[in-house]
């Protein structure tokens, strides 16, 4: 199955793929059009995150992060889509998708601030398409489609993404999302990285359907569903699905298959107790970073040493944004109302003023 319109993906289950498990490319015709200097900046950027990711998971077991979604496994899911996208175009992430964040232009002592619940971990640089990570699960696919209704009427050339996990898609935000996007025909990217589970609940007590992708059909937008482990095959489908959005081709549901390897949080989830041995190594042979590596060595365009310079940089760049982070000023409970509303309702102008009395003791 290759990139296709909703109608074509009925009976297509295959996902799409580029590139073999042992780096080859089977699928030459779908291959991206990207340059070696791209290659090469793609595998830094998925380096980079993986790095990032235990560094964050070690940060978060010191105390001296908060919230942390692991997302070793799904670098390639994360790190592609973004790859695609101009930084005209808006993102809108869940709490797990805080790469594509940084990678749009957050600076990540902001996404260190805000898994610590600060609020300047929220106020993004002027310019910086991206809302905050939404926490509440598929509310960020309506939000997208008010965005993108907003390009629409605006007349600009931009797509509102939205990411979101196989659980969101029994919510039913998902489905309203999914109709108004097709009703309007608005530019959306419906990205969903299915790694199996919400949580612990696995994909087949999630639903009947026979994957995520079909359930685009209803709203008659496009669909593609494509192998999330190879990062050329999230490029593409998701230069197909901008492209389809900015030329008034309207909305698509890419569905990734993906994996996480770690747990679904650091807040005390633990896989061994509803994923088997077998099924974790199985995935982690489908490696994205293994498999990508893989291609650019071949063609000469990756080392051992372009590797070590990555890790040293990520490394020293989460130790530099985490300083950032501790000293930024603690933040003050009035300061958290103040960016609630544009104009304040009365009682909570009424509780500014017992906290601003409280903090100004
Ligand atoms: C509306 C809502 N219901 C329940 C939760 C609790 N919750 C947090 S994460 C999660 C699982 C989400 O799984 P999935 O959508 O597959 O995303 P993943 O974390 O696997 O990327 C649930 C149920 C929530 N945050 N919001």
């Amino acid at each position: 199955m290759t990139v296709s319109t909703a109608v074509e993906h009925i009976g297509h289950n295959e996902p799409l793929q580029i590139l073999a498990q042992d780096g080859t490319v089977i699928n030459p015709e779908m291959m991206p059009k990207l340059s070696d200097e791209e290659l090469r900046e793609i595998m830094r950027r998925m380096v980079f995150t993986r790095v990032w990711d235990q560094r964050a998971i070690s940060l978060q077991r010191q105390g001296r992060l908060g919230f942390v979604a692991p997302v070793s496994g799904q670098e390639a899911t994360m790190v592609g889509s973004e790859f695609a996208l101009s930084k005209e175009d808006f993102i809108l992430p869940s709490y797990r998708d805080l790469p594509q964040m940084v990678w749009h232009g957050v600076p990540m002592y902001q996404v260190f601030l805000w898994s610590r619940g600060h609020v300047e971990g929220g106020r993004y640089p002027e310019g910086v398409n991206v809302l905050m990570p939404q926490i509440i699960i598929a509310a960020q696919c309506t939000q997208a489609t008010g965005v993108a209704m907003g390009f629409k009427l605006r007349g600009e050339k931009k797509v509102a993404i939205n990411y979101f996990g196989d659980g969101a898609t029994s919510q039913g935000d998902f489905y309203e999302a999914m109709n108004y996007a097709g009703v309007y025909n608005l530019p959306v990217i419906f990205f969903n990285q299915n790694n199996g589970y919400a949580i612990s609940l696995p994909f087949a007590k999630q639903t009947k359907s026979e994957n995520i992708a079909v359930k685009s059909v209803a709203a008659g937008i496009s669909s593609a569903r494509i192998d999330g482990m190879d990062v050329l095959a999230v490029v593409k489908a998701t230069q197909v699905a901008r492209e389809r959005g900015i030329n008034g081709g309207g909305a698509t549901l890419i569905e990734a298959l993906t994996y996480r390897f770690g747990p679904h949080s650091m807040s005390g989830d633990d896989p061994t107790r509803y994923r088997t041995g077998e099924e974790q190594s199985e995935w982690e042979q489908k490696d994205p970073l293994i498999r990508f590596r893989k291609f650019l060595e071949t063609k000469g365009l990756w080392s051992e040493q372009d590797e070590e310079a990555v890790i040293e940089e990520a490394k020293a760049h989460v130790a530099e944004q985490i300083k950032k982070a501790d000293e930024t000023a603690k933040m003050k409970v009035s300061e958290l109302i103040d960016v609630m509303f544009e104009t304040l309702p009365p009682h909570l102008e009424e509780q500014k003023a017992e906290y601003l009395a409280k903090e100004s003791k």
